[in-house]
């Protein structure tokens, strides 16, 4: 496989600032007639050259002429000797048979494309690369009954009938765009119809089209979507720009959803809910995800990349966007809580592994395996660092320059940060290395007493070597510090810190007590701090801290620590644990939302984390025994906190999200704590859940215990759902999470299910990727584990790439376990890579992580 290098970019030898697309679509064979306007690009003599994969050429004319062109390794080569000319390409494909979801695909009967990275050429031939900017006017012609609804991109100019029951519709999008941006979509759709009035008075008529059975789980969706709209506005001044905006849910989809223009198709999981199949954590998620896709109408297909090397300038920017948008509309506390925990359970892994890359990377073999968690979430952390360093007015001063500057071009990382440089007045030239550098930096923090009444801050830094990067210099790392008074308890000081160098030394005079350390407040920086601070300062910043995110960050300290100790084999000592969990469960000012978060024990892969190699039993065993002496502990209080939480009838609120989510917490620690009724209070929750949040919770915590109700639950939830993919997919994740000890058993026995499938990546997700998280389970000591994930992958690469390389990571991790499990979880990658007919996508991961 060849390697693409970030250094070889060079601009594009033809230009196509024209297309014209004709489809003639059917499910067993849909023939594209494809009219190119192409202009030379530079003084050079070079030929067209047009990527094609998969296609059936039937023909190739020039200016009306045939041509004699070549076709070979997805190229499709035609010699031109003008500078400019018309290029006619008609070809066929087959999108019933196409498994991998990329290029034009059926799923559930409608037929629809995935364009991003590299699908729009096993569509059509064309140049498919982002900075080729092109006009797209679109015209399908389908059968009627199987295919009354027909959409494309931009505005509809014209439909009508024609002959043998078919008919035809014809779109016009006016924003030249990146082929990747290209959709259509066509099937037996209804639309879930609205408008929104931009803030210069143009409307816009908005559709989330669904099969006609899902209509009704639409409408959290649209308000998320009109939201969207007004919120970028009022926070980005930006404004949609056509009088169309379509959203499609189809069922089989690799990614989340894709940000086409005028024509966003998601994945069905990020449209659909009701409160009778949707969490808390679905609903939101949805909200999320159609800001996410919304916002990147500006940042992403107004402003697109250069290269896919850039890919986190419309990611990592995107991603910092929806998360401000969720923040906005309900707990900025516990959101910011939320992205951390997702940033440390993917990111912080992924640089610290073989797969580490540097957010603007330098290579690939296959662009799609670095759609990432450092490309989207450790992106989206280096702009908030932007922000963070200029402030809410500066920062926007930046991006209005930014949207100013680049509109309509494709535009690189550097392009962005010069943005910012100059519209909010900053020196970013150390920052830069935030994009060129991977790995975690890790922080420590020491706060020492010199002399009588000075306290000096001493801070150093040092960010571990990655793939191909052994040396690494100091990063610029903006920290939100403050210092408690261990007596008074006021807050004595408070700061930004730019910590630019290997060491620094902060000096405080004189406070007349002894401070204590809050360090990077909010998060302001993706890094690890370790300090010196003792148990005491912990369990006190966790009563009083006034930073939330602070606050929950000392109790999650004090808890790792704990078990951290536990594990090195000290006695275990719970009471300061147990007291912060009291102090924070009895505190009328949090809200319970925060409550929920915070009395959380950090999961067990967090803890692995944090050992020099990885024990799995020892951290179930010891985070299982924390988790039931507070639940012992404390079960007059986890008592109360489930009743008072209770009553509520569902609501998608802020404060409805937050009862739910302490009630569940609630009744884990009363599972955990071995109350006699605890089994019969979550059956009673199941029973009686007017919404998904406290089924799925009840299901959960029986499901990870010996109470012989879990069976009847779990068939009861079966039958209940098992005409709704996106519950059923539930089902087979809390059975793979569970923390018994024969998941294993049954998660292999799940494999073989009649409702297991490998073509969805949903359901693949919802077992195989689930397992895979479970790490007590995923390692058992016999390597059964490893083997089935290596099954899986190698079933799925057939059918699906994409899916199939996501799931090695966990496997790549060898290196963190002891040399047994690490002989077995290699050997399982060695037998991957020696497959034969392996894909490129699995290929790079495989091959990289056995490095
Ligand atoms: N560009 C998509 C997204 O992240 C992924 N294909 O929105
Ligand atoms: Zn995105």
């Amino acid at each position: 496989p060849i390697t693409i290098r970030r250094e070889d970019y060079r601009p594009p030898d033809w230009q196509v600032p024209e297309i014209a697309l004709d489809f003639d679509l059917g499910a067993e064979r849909t023939r594209v007639r494809s009219t190119l306007e192409v202009r030379r690009n530079g003084v050079h003599d070079r030929p067209l050259v047009l990527d094609a994969e998969a296609l059936i050429i039937v023909g190739v004319t020039v200016d009306g002429s045939p041509v004699d062109y070549s076709y070979e390794g997805d190229l499709l080569t035609v010699p031109l000797a003008a500078a400019s000319a018309t290029v006619e390409t008609v070809v066929d494909l087959a999108p019933r048979t196409n498994t991998q979801l990329m290029g034009l695909y059926e799923s559930g009967g409608i037929l629809c494309s995935q364009c991003e990275a590299q699908g729009f050429r096993r569509i059509t031939p064309f140049p498919d690369r982002p900075d080729v900017l092109t006009r797209y006017r679109v015209r399908m012609t389908a059968d009627r009954a199987d295919y009354p609804i027909l959409l494309s991109n931009g505005d509809p100019v014209g439909s009508g009938e024609s002959e043998d029951g078919r008919h035809w519709a014809e779109w016009n999008d006016p924003f030249p765009k990146p082929c990747y941006l290209f959709a259509l979509v066509a099937g037996d759709l209804v639309a879930n119809r609205d408008s929104f009035v931009t803030r210069s008075g143009r409307k816009v008529d908005l559709g989330i089209w669904v099969r006609e059975p899902d209509l009704a789980k639409t409408d959290h969706a649209m308000t998320a979507l009109k939201a969207s709209m007004k919120w970028d506005e009022d926070v980005y001044g930006r404004e949609y720009d056509l009088a169309v905006f379509n959203i499609v849910a189809v069922s089989d989809f690799n990614f989340g959803a894709m940000e086409n223009k005028g024509l966003n198709v998601f994945n069905s999981r990020y449209i659909l809910a009701d409160a009778d199949t949707a969490t808390d954590t679905d609903f939101d998620g949805i909200a999320g995800v159609v800001a996410h896709e919304y916002f990147h109408n500006w940042s992403g297909n107004r402003i697109t990349c250069r290269d896919w090397f850039q890919l986190s300038l419309k990611e990592g920017f995107t991603v910092f966007r929806d998360q401000q948008f969720s923040a906005d509309m309900g707990s900025a506390a516990v959101k910011r809580i939320e992205d951390v925990r997702m940033l440390r359970a993917a990111q912080f892994p992924e640089d610290a592994g073989p797969l580490a890359h540097p957010v603007r990377p330098e290579s690939y073999i296959e662009i799609s395996n670095f759609y990432t968690a450092t490309v989207y979430s450790k992106g989206a952390e280096l702009i908030r660092m932007m922000h963070t360093m200029l402030g809410a007015e500066r920062f926007r001063a930046g991006t209005d320059l930014y949207f100013d500057r680049h509109d309509g071009e494709a535009a690189t990382c550097e392009d962005f940060v010069r943005a910012m440089e100059e519209g909010g007045g900053i020196d970013l030239s150390g920052f830069r290395l935030w994009y060129s550098q991977a790995g975690t930096p890790r922080v420590r923090a020491a706060l020492a007493r010199s002399g009588e009444e000075r306290f000096i801050l001493q801070l150093s830094q040092d960010v571990p070597p990655s793939p191909g990067q052994p040396e690494k210099q100091p990063m610029p790392i903006p920290l939100k510090i403050a210092l408690f008074g261990e007596k008074s308890g006021t807050k004595l000081d408070e700061r930004l810190v730019l910590f630019d160098g290997p060491a620094h030394e902060i000096v405080f005079d004189a406070f007349g007590e002894r401070p204590i350390l809050s360090i990077n407040r909010d998060f302001s920086a993706p890094v690890v701090v370790e300090t010196d601070r003792t148990i005491a300062d912990l369990a006190f910043l966790s009563a009083r801290d006034d930073n939330p995110f602070a606050r929950y960050e000392a109790t999650q300290q004090l808890m790792l620590d704990t078990l951290l100790s536990a594990i090195a084999g000290s006695e275990a000592d719970h009471a300061p644990v147990i007291e912060a969990v009291r102090e924070t469960l009895a505190d009328p000012a949090l809200d319970p939302a925060f409550v929920a978060e915070a009395v959380l024990p950090p999961s067990e892969a967090f803890v692995g984390d944090h050992m020099a190699i990885v024990d799995p039993e020892a951290v179930r065993a010891a985070r299982e025994e924390l988790r039931s002496a507070i639940g012992r502990a404390l079960e007059a209080q986890w008592r109360a906190a489930y009743s008072a939480n209770s009553a509520n009838r569902f609501e998608y609120s802020p404060a409805g999200k937050g009862q739910r989510r302490l009630r569940t917490v609630a009744l884990n620690y009363l599972m955990a704590a071995g109350a006699a009724d605890a089994p019969a209070l979550a059956m009673r929750q199941y029973g009686e859940a007017d919404n998904m949040t406290d089924r799925q919770g009840a299901l959960a915590a029986l499901v990870s215990s010996d109470a012989p109700e879990r069976h009847g639950a779990l068939a009861a939830f079966y039958d209940r759902y098992r005409g709704d993919p996106l519950v059923l997919d539930k089902w087979f994740t809390v059975q793979a999470l569970s923390t018994r000890d024969d998941v294993l058993d049954a998660v292999e026995a799940l494999a073989s299910h009649p409702d297991f499938t490998l073509s969805n990546p949903n359901r693949m997700r919802s077992l195989v990727g689930a397992f895979a998280a479970n790490q007590r389970a995923f390692h058992d000591p016999s390597g059964r584990g490893y083997a089935f994930l290596a099954d899986m992958i190698l079933a799925v690469d057939r059918l699906n790439p994409q899916t199939a390389a996501r799931l090695v990571p966990p496997l790549g991790r060898w290196r963190r376990f002891d040399p047994a499990r690490a002989a077995r979880m290699k050997s399982a990658l060695e037998r991957i890579v020696a497959s034969p007919g392996l894909s490129k996508d699995v290929f790079e991961q495989v091959s990289k992580s056995l490095i």
